[in-house]
């Protein structure tokens, strides 16, 4: 068997949340290890499609999302939950639903110009012609955590590296 824990990926669009997270997933299989991924651009389309990026949105989306990762933490699952999550107060009351050291923030960061230079969905270049306003990592800011969580900075780790790193760091 396993302990259940909630693996909180926070950070700019394009800094490698979803990849980081898909990857130690594979690893947690390899393990035999129940896992769950909720991700923010797949939650967007379905549970939480009917919001969009204002603060108040945003602050929605987490909240709802954190409530459907106590669901999968309760029964006993490793969850990953990639969402970009701007605010640290929304990020505290996730955490305030978990047991202590069972949700574990992990920052993933990068230089704005990387993410910008990545740009896997196009979204930087919609800010920069101005077809979109409010966008993570180019106007609109991200608060980071804490000390407490691991962080991982994807201009200078692979991908393997940044999974290795938060191995080490789960109880499980
Ligand atoms: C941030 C945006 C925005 C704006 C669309 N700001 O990199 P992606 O494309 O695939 O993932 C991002 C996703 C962010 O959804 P989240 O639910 O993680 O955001 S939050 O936690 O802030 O609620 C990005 C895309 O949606 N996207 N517009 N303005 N990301």
């Amino acid at each position: 068997g396993h302990k259940a824990i909630v693996l909180w990926f926070t950070g700019i669009s394009g800094a490698g949340k979803s990849t980081i997270a898909k990857a130690l997933e594979k690893k947690l299989w390899e393990e035999g290890k129940q896992t769950v991924l909720l991700d923010g651009d797949q939650v967007r389309h379905g549970l939480n499609g009917d919001l969009g990026f204002s603060p108040e949105d945003r602050t929605e989306n987490i909240r709802r999302v954190g409530e459907v990762a106590r669901l999968f933490f309760e029964h006993g699952n490793i969850v990953l939950c990639t969402f970009v999550s701007p605010y640290k107060e929304d990020r505290d009351r996730v955490r305030s639903l978990f047991p202590d050291k069972r949700f574990m923030e992990v920052h993933v960061t990068c230089d704005p110009k990387t993410a910008q230079e990545r740009d896997p969905k196009g979204l930087y270049q919609k800010a920069k012609d101005g077809e979109i306003k409010g966008l993570t990592g180019y106007d609109a800011d991200h608060e980071a955590p804490e000390s407490s969580a691991v962080t991982l900075n994807t201009d200078e780790i692979s991908v393997e590296e940044a999974v290795e790193n938060i191995l080490k760091k789960i109880d499980r």
